[in-house]
């Protein structure tokens, strides 16, 4: 910090930030004529969003400096969220609504001759994430802010997101989402925060003075880290987190050998290898797929958000027994495992610790979060691939695994078998690690993401470490979705007229308050109201529904949705054969009973396929060629229509979710985790066609069995019926 001496004028000239109209009339046109070097002659809406953006990120910024200087100074307990994904959307009109100076500024841009709501839509998504696992992060962040918890994110500052979807001839064709095109003025890059990380090499045995051995690993290749920061606003407070991205940058240091063999042009082009390890998002959802780059991708973030958090709790000086009592990490999903790994090494190698000793530390500090019982989106990384790219934490792996299979051996001396099934090594060929087994044997909590889902990792893929830790190990976090972003973002007047009800906008922040609209059930100008709104923002839907397909739809028909990501276990194709079922039955019917019969309908499908997953984009072919007919027969006319919306993402969520009417979340019970998007639609007002699966449970029982329109199998009786249709003793024909 700067001299004792000099500190009077720091107070005197700090920056002091807008709290009215004209205050931020004057930030922004100083922004637009220092900051983008523009003036009121050429400055057109792009240079207004930003320059509004990177006005408010001011504001942010200074929150965000007392915030972080309020918890090192009060020495706080931090919370990591390790996770590869945030699926963040756009930040404005967000920081504007957490902030509360949205009218503010809506004034402000208005008196300089700008629309607040056409800068909002200029902004592109930041789309670093596939789902729901990508959204919650976001989600989390929102919340950690809003309930001033000092909660950072750490994850990675992908240049290109997930990728944009374009329907060529009703098939899916991605093209690269290059979201940073004109900079991002939401992030504080902070170029001086460069973390080095090493792959590959070789370990060698070194013995010191003393007589004492230890493990050094000399790495092959060395990257640096560079720090994204990203303030997270919260709700009605000034709390300000930090979301931390890495980004990869080749180091200074030059291979000279390569030099002076003449080889400048091609040792310039080893060193543009670092940067591709943050170049590009992997777009699967709930399938693993093994490649050497996102292995990359995993080390290499989580070295450097390990070193981040040990640095800043070794500044503290307090001693290694105490970090579980500052430093919580939570991991989303296993895609940080290594994290577990990266800790001990640190621990023992670096800082010298006895095995056990650093072990009780580790497995204190980490939780995991499961998101799925498929077996096909679990990881496993084939053994060679680790030895070769992490040769000293592969032989970390080996002995926490001996020592746990140890520990197994000597509470069930019987069993050889659960050896097997639980080893963090797979034995097959070729060998595996398994890194669910590795997160739990390096956690001391393991959660499942809804009632259903929790239970079932205990029945089923988690069973037999059930047996040898106990069942209080694993525990239900229902999942959530941040009310700011998904009612009054999304839905302003429906917000608003609840607000009215309730007398302020409180039930933002406590969402049980929600409960006091049940005194109004019967109030008549209450619920026309209530309607209106839906009304209102059916139309919307229909406006973007006939910008992006050219498809007219009439908003007072019913309007049905299903929108996330495209798998055949979401059971996008049950939605869509009972929509060509209903289309038959309605050409069956005599046209004169028609308009009796039939409920006029619009049914909604979107979402992204995995680019390499086949049924998936057939999938998607199938809505647009069942589209393609249903829309154009003549004999149908409004009585039914059908829609693909393309290029599904946050900020299209944000207009879908408050229009359906019903929504769809039909997936084959037990295979659903939890589930996101029904929380956003029945906030918003929507009812649910939906299986026992995932957090439908828990909503139903918020809501009563007959506010939900409930259908199907239960998870226990899946596979006895799936081994039945397998062995042809359900006929599906009969
Ligand atoms: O996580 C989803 C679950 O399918 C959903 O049920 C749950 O609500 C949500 C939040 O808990 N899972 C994902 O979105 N998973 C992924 O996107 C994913 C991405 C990369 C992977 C594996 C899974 O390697």
């Amino acid at each position: 910090s700067v001299p004792i001496a000099t500190r009077e004028k720091w107070t005197k000239f700090g920056v002091k930030e807008f709290t009215n109209v004209e205050e931020l009339e004057k930030v922004l046109i100083n922004h637009v004529e220092t900051t983008l070097a523009r003036s009121m002659y050429n400055c057109d809406d792009l240079a207004a969003y930003q320059s509004l953006s990177v006005s408010i990120k001011d504001k942010l910024t200074l929150h965000w400096n007392k915030t972080q200087q309020l918890h090192t100074l009060k020495d706080v307990k931090r919370i990591y969220y390790l996770s590869l994904e945030f699926l963040m959307g756009r930040a404005l009109d967000n920081a504007m609504i957490n902030l509360e100076i949205k009218d503010l500024a809506r004034k402000s841009v208005d008196e300089l001759g700008f629309n607040l709501e056409d800068l909002i839509v200029l902004e592109p998504d930041a789309g670093l994430g596939n789902g729901g696992l990508g959204r919650l992060a976001a989600c989390f962040v929102d919340s950690l802010s809003t309930r001033n918890y000092p909660g950072w994110g750490y994850g990675l500052r992908y240049n290109y997101g997930i990728f944009a979807q374009k329907i060529i001839d009703g098939y899916q064709v991605e093209t690269p989402d290059y979201w940073l095109r004109y900079g991002n003025p939401w992030e504080i890059p902070r170029k001086e925060i460069r973390i080095p990380v090493d792959f590959y090499g070789s370990v060698t045995t070194e013995t010191d003075a003393n007589g004492k051995t230890k493990k050094v690993w000399s790495g092959g290749e060395r990257v640096l880290a560079v720090a994204y920061d990203f303030p997270i606003p919260g709700y009605d407070t000034t709390n300000v987190n930090n979301l931390r991205l890495w980004s990869s940058e080749p180091t200074t240091e030059f291979d000279f050998q390569k030099f002076n063999e003449g080889d400048y042009s091609n040792s310039v082009i080893q060193q543009q290898r670092a940067e591709s390890i943050t170049a590009v998002l992997y777009p699967n959802d709930n399938f693993y797929q093994g490649k050497e780059l996102r292995l990359k991708q995993q080390y290499f973030w989580v070295a450097a958000s390990l070193h981040d958090i040990v640095r800043r709790f070794i500044k503290s000086k307090k001693a290694w027994s105490e970090f579980p009592d500052m430093v919580a990490i939570q991991l989303n999903d296993t895609h940080p495992t290594m994290a577990i790994v990266e800790l001990q090494r640190i621990l023992v190698d670096v800082e010298g610790l006895e095995w056990d000793v650093a072990w009780n530390i580790v497995t204190k500090t980490f939780g995991y979060t499961n998101h799925t019982v498929m077996q096909e989106a679990l990881e496993k990384w084939p053994l060679d691939l680790f030895a070769n790219l992490l040769p000293r934490h592969l032989e970390i792996i080996y002995d926490i695994n001996l020592f746990f299979l140890q520990s197994v051996a000597k509470k069930f001396p019987e069993e050889r078998d659960l050896l097997t099934r639980v080893s963090i090594v797979e034995e097959s060929s070729p060998k595996n690690i398994r890194m669910a087994h590795l997160a739990i044997v390096g956690s001391h909590k393991v959660n499942g993401v809804a009632e259903l889902h929790s239970e079932l990792i205990k029945t089923t893929i988690f069973k037999d470490f059930v047996k040898i830790y106990g069942a209080e190990k694993f525990t239900n976090v229902t999942n959530g979705i941040t009310p700011r972003r998904w009612l009054k973002q999304a839905n302003p007047e429906l917000s608003e007229l609840i607000a009215t009800k309730l007398g302020g906008y409180d039930y933002l922040k406590h969402l049980n308050k929600l409960k006091g609209l049940e005194k109004f059930i019967d109030d008549a100008k209450f619920r026309d109201q209530w309607a209106q709104v839906k009304q209102d923002n059916k139309a919307r839907l229909a406006k973007l529904i006939k910008t992006l397909t050219n498809i007219d739809v009439n908003p007072h028909n019913l309007f049905d949705v299903q929108v996330k990501r495209i798998h055949e276990y979401k059971r996008q194709q049950l939605n869509i054969f009972g929509v060509i079922w209903r289309y038959l039955q309605i050409k069956a019917t005599p046209a004169a009973e028609r308009a009796k019969k039939w409920l006029p309908k619009v049914s909604i499908i979107g979402g992204k396929a995995a680019p390499g997953y086949y049924a998936a984009k057939k999938i998607i072919k199938l809505v647009n060629s069942v589209s393609e007919v249903v829309n154009n027969d003549p004999e149908i006319g409004d009585l039914l229509k059908v829609v693909f919306i393309p290029d599904y993402n946050v900020s299209k969520a944000e207009i879908i979710c408050p229009a359906s009417d019903v929504s769809e979340h039909i997936s084959t019970a037990g295979t659903e985790a939890s589930g996101t998007s029904n929380m956003k639609f029945v906030l918003n007002g929507g009812l649910i066609i939906g299986t026992v699966d995932g957090a439908n449970v828990e909503i139903t029982r918020e809501i009563g069995e007959d506010q939900i329109f409930l259908f199907g199998n239960l998870a226990e009786d899946v596979d006895e019926l799936r081994h039945e249709h397998s062995v042809g003793k359900i006929d599906i024909f009969g």
